[in-house]
């Protein structure tokens, strides 16, 4: 099913390199003080192995280098457009393109055209940022994750799953109060897991009944596909590109942040099956991202897009990336880590509920392994829990807090070799050594949305 790393090597080799600075514990700690125990808020070389996010921190290739010097920057009609546009039509097989600055731009634009104040969003799990826009509109997110989807630590092949039977529930709530049902791939929010082509088909067919349309988030895209042809019987023998093929073909179009699987360190897009959608699209995306042929971006990113989407259907590309994150997983595993399982596309979710049991929720367990693993090695990971996703309820005044407490270890696509990987784990294996001790953090800033980005914190006695 998954070959061993050592029985392949990396299907590239490296032509430039970017020196790595580093630092000692003692600066570390007063670095981190200085950014309110946030690691958002470091300066980028303090870090020495920065896995905060696999988004807009690929290593571009040589081909997509030289066709940045392709760039035609005409504010009209620029030909790294129409490339894009016939690329993404090839891939997805949708043929309107709406260019965007990146994946919540093309979000920012599928929520004003498709929903109300009052709608409900039904989706496996809303990524974050999706989140924060469908609340912008007065909306209510709504996940119909499957069960085992939140189980950590429970081995399953495709976590990323509705449960379809909830999902039907929720529409029966109100159907008219139902804009569309969004697929996330890979689903985010609980590790980068997968969402299966049965899954997908099933969506597709409840929607149907309903008369609703299916939109995708297709940011890790070609990782969940890989995934399909490992995993899923009856796929063994199709390419990754027929496989995201048949994906699309069951929704009405997608967003997508290209600083994922486009290989790219910035755009997205927004592509769409039919052309009245595409009409109502574009009148968002003049005024807030730009004329309909760049929307935000130079004709240079277009073509490192259309490049790079090309590139991360190469079925070695994608063994040696998610092997390359299996092999983190299975580091962590033997050094007693608590990691979410199977391990995802893009990262490691570490369970910081079962790693720091003795610090409460509201003293923010994920962001203090954070702060320790910044501390303890230069690493840099991401709280995906109690900061990131929980809230206080305005009427109840009560702390609500989600499911899931993790730390995200994202792997950058082809950046990092698997000794920084051996590093990384490493530095974990003593967090843990030293875990007791671990003291929680205490909030004394946050936005009222997309707290995790901006939160200040200091550290609990
Ligand atoms: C990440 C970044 C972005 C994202 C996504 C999905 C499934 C849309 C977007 C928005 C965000 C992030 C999180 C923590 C630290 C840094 C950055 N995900 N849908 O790393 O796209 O960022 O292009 O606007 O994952 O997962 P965009």
């Amino acid at each position: 099913m998954f070959r061993r790393r050592d029985e392949y090597a990396e299907p590239y080799r490296i032509k430039m390199v970017e020196m790595i600075k580093p630092t000692d514990r003692q600066t570390r700690e007063e670095l981190i003080k200085e950014a309110g125990y946030n690691v958002f808020s470091l300066p980028s070389d303090s870090v020495c192995i920065d896995l905060l996010t696999d988004s807009g921190t690929a290593a571009m290739s040589d081909y997509q280098w030289a066709g940045m010097m392709m760039g035609d920057e005409s504010y009209a009609g620029s030909k790294n457009y129409f490339h894009l546009k016939d690329t993404i039509r090839q891939v997805m097989g949708y043929e309107y393109v709406v260019p965007t600055h990146q994946g919540r731009g093309a979000e920012h634009v599928l929520m004003n055209v498709f929903v109300k104040p009052g709608d409900r969003v039904l989706g496996n799990m809303h990524f974050d940022t999706t989140e924060g826009h469908i609340l912008l509109r007065g909306a209510e997110p709504v996940n119909c994750l499957a069960e085992i989807g939140y189980k950590v630590s429970e081995e399953a092949d495709f976590k990323g799953n509705f449960d379809l039977g909830l999902l039907e529930a929720e529409i029966n709530k109100g159907r008219e109060k139902v804009p569309f049902i969004l697929i996330t791939v890979t689903c985010n929010n609980n590790g980068g897991q997968p969402v299966s082509m049965a899954n997908i088909r099933a969506v597709r067919s409840i929607a149907d009944k309903y008369d609703l349309p299916v939109f995708f988030d297709a940011a890790r895209f070609a990782e969940n596909a890989y995934f399909i042809r490992q995993l899923e019987p009856g796929y063994q023998d199709k390419s990754i590109a027929e496989i995201v093929k048949e994906m699309f073909s069951y929704a009405d179009g997608c967003t997508m942040s290209a600083k994922k699987d486009a290989l790219v360190n910035i755009g997205g897009f927004m592509a769409l099956r039919k052309r009245e959608d595409y009409d109502r699209a574009i009148q968002w995306q003049i005024p807030f991202e730009g004329f309909v042929t760049y929307g935000g971006l130079a004709g240079r990113d277009l073509e490192a897009i259309a490049r790079g989407l090309m590139e991360v259907l190469n079925e070695d590309y994608l063994e040696d990336r998610t092997g390359q994150v299996r092999y983190l997983g299975d580091l962590l595993i033997e050094h007693g880590i608590p990691i979410v399982r199977p391990t995802g596309g893009h990262g490691i979710y570490i369970d910081a509920k079962a790693l720091l049991p003795h610090i409460p929720r509201h003293r923010f367990p994920a962001q203090a392994l954070t702060v320790e693993l910044y501390v303890e090695g230069g690493i840099r990971g991401v709280e995906l829990g109690g900061c990131a996703f929980g809230h206080n309820d305005p009427e109840t005044g009560e702390d609500v807090w989600p499911e899931l407490e993790l730390v995200r270890l994202a792997i950058p696509r082809r950046v990092y070799t698997d000794r920084h990987m051996a590093v990384v784990a490493r530095a974990l294996r003593a967090v843990r050594e030293r875990a007791s001790s671990v003291k929680g953090l205490r909030l004394t800033y946050e936005a009222p949305v997309l707290r995790h980005f901006t939160a200040r914190f200091e550290r609990a006695e």
